[in-house]
C-alpha cells in the first residue's frame, strides 16, 4: 500500500490542529513557524509567505527569509457590515501591508502580517464577530454564494444556507481560540470530529451556490455546488454539483482541471444532510497518498459518478431526483445600481484584481472606508474580485454616490468591457508557488489587448479574459475565453475558448509563449472575429465554431 503523504501525518498527530503553534507565534527568535506548524496553520486561515521580490537579497545577506502571513477571513456568502468593513480597514492599515484583497472566492485577505501581530488581527477580527478558521487548508472552506443575495427572495435564503452550510461544516476544534484568542486550553482528550475525524479531509475541499442566470460564483469549479432552482418565485430546492475543481501541474497529464458533474436534485431542507453525505465520501476515499491526486475530482473520476452518488444517497438517507432545468447567461458580475425586490438599491464597483489600496491619484482604501462609514445596508464581496454596496435606501443613493465620486471608486468601470470583466489572481511577490506575474501584469496586458481590439474596431465587445501565475488556477483562468497561464517569468501558456457562462472549459492553444506573441496571436485571432462573428456571438463561442481552439 502506498504511504500516506506528510501532510497526513502532520494532521493527524496535531492533537486537533494544536501542533505547536501556541509556541510557534510566542517565539521571538525567528520571524516564521516550523515546518509541520506552517502546514498546520493554514487549517486555521492563514499562509506564512516571504516577499518574493526581495527574497534573493536577504539570501545573499544570509539572513532568514522575511517571513509574513496572508489571512484570509471567513465570509460566508461574500457579506459584511460596514462596521466590520471598518475593522477590515483598521486591521489593513494597523498589522497588514495597507491593502485589502477581495478575493475569487468572496472575501478579504489580508498580506504582510508579522507573526508578532497575529494575535492582534485575531483579536481585532474576533471583536468584529469575524473569524478566519477553514478559510484554507484541508477542510471545507469559505462558503461562496451568487452576490446581491437581496435581489429575490431566493437571494435571501441562498445567502443563509451559505451560513449554516459554513457553520456546520466548521471544524470543532477550539484549536483556534487557544492559539489566538487566549481561549482556555484543551484538558482532557481532544475534541470528537464528527465529519472530520481527527485527519480531516485529504485535501481542500470548496462549495458554492449558484442562483440562475448567473453563475457569478463558477459553480462547475467547485467540489461541492448547489444550483438554485427557482420556480413560480419560489426557490423549490436545488441541483446538486459534485467533482468540480481546475488546479493542474504543467507537465503532468493526471491532472487536470475537472467541470463538476450534475448529479441530481434535492429539496432545501436536504443540502446540509446531502453536504456532509458528500464530504464524509470524499473523506473516506479520498486518495491520501499523493496530493496532486486528493481532490474529489478524481475520487469521481475513477470511481464514477453512478457509485458517488449511491454513496451519498446511502450516507444521507436522500434520494436525489432528477435534475431539473435551468439556464446560465453569464459568470460576470452586473455593475451599475440595481434594485432589488424590496425596492432597496444595491451598487456594484469594479475593483481591479481586488486589490483595495490607497494610490496617489485613487485613494481606494480611504474612499471605501468613507462608504463604511456613511453607509446603512451592507457589503457583498463578489466571487469577481469586486464589491457591493447592498441595501441602500432610494433617498441614500446620492450620498452614496457623492463618496465614490469623491474618491473616484467608479474609475475602474470607465473602458471597456475587457478591462470591466478581467481576472488576475494574486501571484508575485506574495505567493510562493508563482511561476509570472498575474495580478501587477494586469493592467500593462489589459491596455496592450484593447489597443489590438481598437485597431479591430471591436473594442466594446464583452470579453473575459483571465490570467493567474502558475497552473493551479487562483482566478478560473480555464473558463475564460482567453486563459493566460503562468509558466516561467513572462511566458504563459494561452488557452482559448471558455463561454463567460462558467459552462465550458477553454483549451490549450499555444505554450510558453511572451507577451509579443501572445499579442500577434491575438491580433490575428481578433481579425477573423471582427470580419466573420455572427450578431452577438461572443470570442469563445466564435473558436469553437471556426474550429481554432484545437490549434
Ligand atoms: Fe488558490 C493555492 C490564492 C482561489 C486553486 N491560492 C493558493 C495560495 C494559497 C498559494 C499557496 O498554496 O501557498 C495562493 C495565495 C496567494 C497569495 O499570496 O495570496 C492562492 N486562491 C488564491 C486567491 C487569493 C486568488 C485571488 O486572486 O483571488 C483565491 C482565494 C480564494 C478564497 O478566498 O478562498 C484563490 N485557488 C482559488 C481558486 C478559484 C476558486 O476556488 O473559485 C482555485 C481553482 C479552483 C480549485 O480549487 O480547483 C484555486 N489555489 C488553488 C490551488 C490548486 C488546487 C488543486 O486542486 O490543485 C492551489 C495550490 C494547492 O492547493 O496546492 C492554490
Ligand atoms: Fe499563486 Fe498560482 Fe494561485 Fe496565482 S494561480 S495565486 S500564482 S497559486
Amino acid at each position: 500500500m502506498s504511504e500516506l503523504t506528510p501532510v497526513e501525518k502532520i494532521k493527524s498527530s496535531s492533537r486537533g490542529l494544536r501542533g505547536t503553534l501556541a509556541d510557534g507565534f510566542a517565539d521571538p527568535t525567528s520571524g516564521g513557524l516550523a515546518d509541520d506548524d506552517a502546514q498546520l496553520v493554514r487549517l486555521h486561515g492563514s499562509y506564512q509567505q516571504d516577499d518574493r521580490d526581495i527574497r534573493e537579497e536577504r539570501r545573499l545577506q544570509r539572513l532568514e527569509p522575511l517571513w509574513r502571513f496572508m489571512v484570509r477571513i471567513r465570509l460566508p456568502g461574500g457579506v459584511c457590515t460596514p462596521a466590520q468593513w471598518l475593522a477590515i480597514d483598521d486591521i489593513a492599515r494597523r498589522f497588514a501591508n495597507g491593502s485589502l484583497r477581495l478575493t475569487t472566492r468572496q472575501t478579504f485577505q489580508f498580506h504582510g502580517i508579522a507573526k508578532g501581530d497575529m494575535k492582534g488581527t485575531m483579536a481585532a477580527l474576533d471583536a468584529a464577530l469575524m473569524d478566519s478558521i477553514a478559510t484554507c487548508g484541508d477542510v471545507n472552506r469559505n462558503v461562496i454564494a451568487s452576490s446581491n443575495p437581496v435581489e429575490s427572495p431566493a437571494h435571501l435564503e441562498v445567502a443563509e444556507l451559505a451560513r449554516r452550510l459554513s457553520e456546520h461544516l466548521l471544524p470543532k476544534t477550539r484549536a483556534y481560540h487557544e492559539i489566538f484568542l487566549n481561549g482556555e486550553k484543551l484538558a482532557g482528550a481532544q475534541e470528537d470530529e464528527p465529519v472530520y475525524g481527527t485527519s480531516f479531509l485529504p485535501r481542500k475541499f470548496k462549495t458554492a451556490i449558484a442562483v440562475p442566470p448567473s453563475n457569478d460564483v463558477d459553480v462547475f469549479a467547485h467540489d461541492l455546488g448547489f444550483i438554485a432552482i427557482v420556480e413560480g418565485g419560489r426557490l423549490v430546492g436545488f441541483n446538486l454539483t459534485v467533482g468540480g475543481g481546475l488546479g493542474a501541474t504543467h507537465g503532468d497529464p493526471n491532472t487536470y482541471p475537472r467541470l463538476a458533474d450534475i448529479a441530481g436534485f434535492l429539496p432545501p431542507d436536504a443540502a446540509l444532510k446531502v453536504a456532509e453525505a458528500v464530504i464524509t465520501t470524499q473523506r473516506d476515499f479520498g486518495d491520501r497518498t499523493n496530493r496532486k491526486h486528493a481532490r474529489l475530482k478524481y475520487t469521481i473520476a475513477d470511481r464514477g459518478l453512478a457509485w458517488f452518488v449511491g454513496e451519498v444517497e446511502r450516507r444521507s438517507g436522500i434520494k436525489l431526483e432528477p435534475a431539473r432545468s435551468f439556464a446560465f447567461t453569464s459568470n460576470g458580475d452586473r455593475f451599475g445600481w440595481q434594485q432589488g425586490h424590496d425596492g432597496l438599491w444595491h451598487r456594484t464597483l469594479r475593483v481591479p484584481a481586488g486589490r483595495i489600496i490607497d494610490r496617489y491619484d485613487l485613494p481606494w482604501l480611504t474612499g471605501w472606508r468613507e462608504i463604511a462609514r456613511v453607509h446603512r445596508g451592507d457589503f457583498r464581496i463578489t466571487s469577481n474580485q469586486n464589491a457591493t454596496i447592498a441595501g441602500v435606501a432610494g433617498e441614500d443613493r446620492d450620498r452614496i454616490d457623492a463618496v465614490i465620486a469623491q474618491y473616484r471608486l467608479d474609475a475602474a468601470e470607465l473602458g471597456t468591457p475587457l478591462k470591466r470583466d478581467a481576472l488576475a489572481c494574486v501571484s508575485m511577490p506574495t505567493c510562493p508557488l508563482a511561476m509570472a506575474e498575474a495580478e501587477r501584469y494586469l493592467p500593462q496586458l489589459i491596455r496592450r489587448v484593447e489597443s489590438l481590439l481598437e485597431t479591430h474596431g471591436i473594442e466594446g465587445v464583452p470579453l473575459s479574459l483571465r490570467i493567474t501565475g502558475c497552473p493551479n488556477g487562483c482566478a478560473r483562468p480555464y473558463l475564460a475565453e482567453i486563459g493566460l497561464i503562468g509558466k516561467a517569468p513572462g511566458r504563459y501558456n494561452l488557452h482559448l475558448g471558455g463561454d463567460a457562462r462558467g459552462e465550458r472549459l477553454n483549451v490549450l492553444y499555444r505554450e510558453n509563449l511572451d507577451e509579443a506573441t501572445i499579442l500577434a496571436e491575438l491580433d490575428g485571432l481578433f481579425a477573423r472575429y471582427a470580419a466573420g462573428r455572427a450578431p452577438d456571438e461572443r470570442f469563445g463561442d466564435f473558436l469553437w465554431r471556426v474550429g481554432l481552439p484545437t490549434g
